[in-house]
């Protein structure tokens, strides 16, 4: 089956690049100035989704960058801050309280403090951020790759899905900001769940304790503040029912670059 990379996205990257350019802080670049990128989100947005991976390669690996590439101030977006009093109360705390729930279709739910993930077996990685609205960003991330968080769950076979509930409400309907990703997303070697960057505690801007990192999807999919995990067989029945927060405002659900 295939499916049409959205129209909507192509409006964004071509008609706000321009305008973003103007307000980045340094280390971090216009996207459209980047001629790889350029051309692969260009060509994404009339191929349909099964000859966007044959091309773009879903499972290959994202290009990783030295030391001296990082961006001198990261650029943090979207919620900086969440506006939740639980989530308040766990960072003053310095998030000693915090629990990272993991539930849904698998053989042993498990909640995980931060102490667990830190001392499982970490990955570091200097990775290009890229933000749908034409910007993008190189940080090194720190932390335990997805699967192996998984593999301590035990997935069940009908487990599809992934979702990532966060702690910052996104209105005053209670709807938080969530996402999805399919079993081979989570099973790629750079999904991570990243407590550190460029070698710090991951401050709050940038998604403490926990946040999602993808090596080859665009900024949105990479949840930050996340709460809780489940696995899931389809992501229909949760918020809009397209996938995730900025999917149920029109953004394409695979967001590959
Ligand atoms: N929980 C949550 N996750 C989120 C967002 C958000 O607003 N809330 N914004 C997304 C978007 S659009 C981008 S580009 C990145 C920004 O991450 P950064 O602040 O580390 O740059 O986070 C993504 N994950
Ligand atoms: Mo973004």
């Amino acid at each position: 089956m295939s499916e049409i990379i959205s129209v909507r996205r192509r409006r964004l990257v071509l008609g706000l690049g321009a305008g973003a350019g103007s307000l980045l802080l340094g280390g971090c670049d216009r996207l459209s100035s980047l001629p790889q990128t350029q051309s692969v989100l260009l060509s994404a947005q009339w191929l349909t989704r099964g000859a966007q991976r044959a091309l773009v390669g879903r499972d290959s690996l994202a290009p990783e960058y030295t030391r001296a590439d990082i961006a001198p101030v990261f650029r943090a977006n979207g919620t900086l801050d969440p506006d939740n009093p639980q989530y308040q109360a766990l960072a003053a705390n310095g998030f000693k309280d915090w629990r990272l729930k993991v539930d849904g279709l698998l053989e042993s739910p498990k909640e995980f403090s931060l102490d667990d993930i830190r001392s499982m077996p970490a990955q570091t990685q200097i990775t290009r951020h890229d933000c749908v609205e034409g910007w993008s960003c190189i940080g090194q991330w720190t932390g335990p790759r997805l699967r192996d968080v998984l593999a301590r769950v035990v997935p069940k076979p009908q487990a599809r899905y992934v979702m990532f509930f966060c702690a910052d409400p996104m209105d005053h309907h209670g709807d938080y900001y969530y996402e999805s990703i399919d079993m081979r997303t989570a099973a790629h070697p750079q999904t991570l769940l990243a407590y550190a960057l460029n070698g710090e505690r991951l401050p709050i801007k940038y998604g403490a304790p926990l946040r999602l990192r993808l090596g080859r999807q665009l900024g949105y999919k990479m949840a930050k503040y996340v709460m809780h995990i489940r696995l899931v067989s389809s992501y229909r029945p949760f918020g809009q029912g397209r996938g995730g927060y900025w999917e149920d405002q029109g953004y394409s659900w695979y967001a590959g670059i």
